[in-house]
């Protein structure tokens, strides 16, 4: 808790933190007034935001098929399956499974994140990713949705559910990630069957109704005091039962074969499924997020020379920094050289 005085002398920069991607209701006074919340600022924020975002977008629609571009307006996301042709996919698969490169992992819950970088420097190595992350339709998706000219952050990602005795992984609750729309994609190496932690998406919730709208202001005024920590950190998690009230489809499970692509808006509702036995889940994740106010559809700080392609390392020395500095603690443990998909307690 801040002393008032403290409090005080950063008003300026709560305040101008409402002109950014700043999200947390708990940390700025600002964004989790409920006074102000009552009032419309959160509502408000998340319609200039959504206004924004639907300009860029406007422009960037040359990037993908008018197909895809429909089913993401219906949607909130866009689902290809089979998405490499099979030669190329049997080679993405087989390159990431002999790779091994510097790991992050992430404990949330019982649940375990590890993070490989596809960086510059791995995907040296993996010449099969690298036409991936750098193919037009890849990068097309992902900037559409997205809604810049972005650079995403590419990862390995596993998945590994159930390895320690430990309430719920938090990204079981529906969510919304933020105020604002970003994008994030998952190309699945491995089927994911319903019990293994599947992406399940709201079809169409990443749209603002006006029942959603209506949703947004009342949480946003009790938010800053939840005892979710996610919620009051700015990802406002919701009911099933409420999302059926706010007349949202069922949600769709991605019970889905390898190969499958889904690019999704993570400003519509979504979740892990429930793992009902231990499972692990490896894709190729990447990640798109920046201020949403911003008029401009480039300058992305991950294309910048010194950053292209260094982004996800920069960014883990960066907080590792933060963490000695005691400005916050990095959640991204460094595990050493591992593979994709060794078992997690053989993998440090
Ligand atoms: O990995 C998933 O299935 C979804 C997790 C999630 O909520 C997210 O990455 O924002
Ligand atoms: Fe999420």
């Amino acid at each position: 808790m801040q002393s008032p005085r403290l409090s005080w002398l950063l008003s300026p920069l709560y305040v101008a933190a409402l002109a950014t991607g700043a999200k947390s209701f708990r940390d700025n006074p600002v964004i989790g007034s409920p006074a102000l919340n009552r009032a419309g600022l959160h509502v408000k924020r998340v319609r200039l935001a959504n206004a924004m975002v639907e300009r860029r977008r406007k422009r960037l629609c040359a990037l993908i098929s008018e197909d895809d571009r429909a089913a993401f307006e219906r949607d909130g996301f866009i689902l290809k399956p089979n998405f490499l042709p099979p030669a190329e996919f049997a080679a993405v698969k087989r390159q990431v499974l002999s790779f091994r490169g510097p790991a992050r992992h992430q404990f949330q819950g019982d649940g375990l994140t590890r993070r490989i970088a596809l960086d510059s420097r791995a995907l040296r190595q993996l010449p099969a990713l690298r036409s991936l992350v750098e193919s037009p339709e890849w990068l097309g998706l992902i900037r559409y949705v997205g809604s810049f000219m972005l650079e995403p952050l590419v990862y390995i990602q596993t998945i590994f559910s159930q390895v320690r005795e430990a309430p719920p992984d938090p990204q079981t609750r529906l969510h919304a990630d933020a105020f604002h729309s970003s994008v994030k994609a998952w190309l699945f190496l491995t089927d994911v069957a319903a019990q293994d932690g599947p992406f399940i998406y709201v079809p169409g919730s990443h749209r603002l109704t006006r029942r959603r709208l209506a949703w947004e202001r009342n949480a946003s005024t009790t938010a800053a005091r939840s005892s979710d920590f996610q919620t009051a950190r700015g990802s406002l998690r919701i009911s099933p039962q409420a999302v059926r009230r706010l007349g949202f489809a069922a949600p769709k499970i991605f019970e889905v074969p390898e190969n499958t692509l889904v690019v999704a808006d993570t400003l519509g509702f979504h979740a892990r499924g429930v793992s009902t036995r231990a499972s692990v889940r490896l894709e190729i994740w990447a990640y798109g997020r920046r201020n949403p106010f911003l008029p401009w559809l480039g300058l992305d700080l991950a294309a910048m020379p010194l950053v292209k392609g260094r982004a996800v390392p920069l960014y883990w020395s960066a907080v590792d920094i933060g963490e000695k500095l005691h400005v916050a603690s990095n959640p991204w443990r460094r595990i050493g050289v591992t593979g994709p998909a060794a078992p997690p307690d053989g993998g440090g």
